[in-house]
């Protein structure tokens, strides 16, 4: 988790700066600033297992003012549909009915690892529920296509992460909206749209993330083939896991977006900042081999029993119910059954009398 610890170390560097301040040196202090320090970067190439640095990438960045952003091939962001830059945010669709908009980077990312920062912000008059539909963040082989998935085209080819804001699926009882929720496309998977992407999803978690004061953050980090997803919502700088999956195959030479869309119900999707980290790993012998073979089409490892043990969740209650109904209406059948050979054999048994 060097990343982490990294990213807390640069969200915490004012109370570091503080600790520096010239006002406050003491010898103590600097013999805990230098402790403290030394931790911070002790902690930020220290990996679970693998050592591990990160490098902002600014071609990959979005960030205040956005002058990256712009109409130019010069520049490094591109705009589309209904979107739009302010001083603050850019804003993928305003708090209006069937809007979608769109922010997609011009320059394909060949990073083997990489990490995404995302700074958002849903906000709208809409209540509980009377709100829509969500925002999601891409890597796919398209871009600047409009469509359905939250404003991007079906049958995409890369990895979508979507904060779903609406249940569209009636019935949703074990499921809290809005619920953020990973997919990986390869050109012919199309998106549930009326069930919440459930056939499809790779994992994900329910997050409240509507109408909030503080800040509101998504992780998408994917290294050695591993997909994974947290947020920080709460407003106390601290990562909660939502979604961490190994054997995940996404090609290189894919490009970042962020869109969002809204229907008969609607929401202010704002972008503050998309940060890219390049992630520099140690690898084994083994995975350095591994690496070389070109993955060009992207997939999910195990993804049938993945797919096996959703449907077998989601069956669990629908399946009980049907086992204890027919389990109900063959005893039935039988009883009534053995009621009739009952009748019958009782009346021959008379008439053998009379
Ligand atoms: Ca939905």
């Amino acid at each position: 988790m060097a990343a982490i610890s990294c990213r807390r170390h640069r969200r915490d560097s004012k109370s570091i700066h503080m600790l520096f301040s010239p006002q406050k040196m003491t010898p103590f202090t600097i013999l805990c600033s230098f402790i403290l320090l030394l931790f911070t970067v002790g902690q930020c190439f220290a990996d679970d297992d693998h050592e591990m640095e990160e490098f902002l990438k600014r071609e990959y960045s979005l960030t205040k003012p956005y002058q990256a952003v712009g109409p130019l091939s010069s520049s490094h962001w591109e705009l589309m549909g209904d979107a739009m830059v302010t001083t603050e945010q850019v804003r993928l669709t305003p708090d209006m009915q069937s809007r979608q908009g769109a922010v997609w980077s011009r320059l394909p990312c060949h990073l083997n690892d990489w990490e995404m920062q995302v700074h958002f912000k849903i906000h709208g008059k809409g209540k509980k529920n009377l709100n829509g539909d969500g925002l999601a963040i891409w890597y796919t082989k398209e871009r600047m296509q409009k469509g359905p998935v939250f404003g991007n085209k079906d049958n995409f080819t890369g990895l979508g992460v979507f904060v779903d804001t609406y249940p569209n699926e009636e019935k949703q009882i074990e499921r809290i909206f809005p619920f953020v929720l990973a997919m990986v496309g390869n050109g012919t998977i199309s998106y549930d749209h009326e069930r919440d992407g459930r056939p499809t999803e790779l994992g994900g978690c329910n997050a409240m993330v509507r109408n909030l004061k503080h800040d509101t953050f998504l992780f998408i980090r994917y290294v050695r083939r591993r997909l994974t997803v947290m947020i920080d919502i709460d407003g106390q700088h601290e990562w909660r896991d939502c979604l961490d999956l190994p054997g995940v195959r996404l090609p290189k030479g894919f490009y970042f977006g962020a869109t969002a869309i809204t229907g008969d119900l609607s929401d202010n999707h704002d972008i503050i900042s998309l940060k890219l980290y390049q992630l520099t790993v140690l690898r084994s012998k083994q995975e350095e081999e591994d690496q070389e073979e070109e993955i060009t089409i992207p997939s999910v490892d195990n993804m049938e029993l993945l797919r096996l043990g959703q449907t077998e969740e989601g069956m669990s209650g629908l399946a009980i119910f049907f086992t204890v109904l027919f389990s109900m209406l063959g005893c039935i059948f039988l009883v009534v059954v053995g009621l009739l050979l009952y009748g019958h054999w009782n009346e021959n048994r008379r008439k053998r009398f009379y």
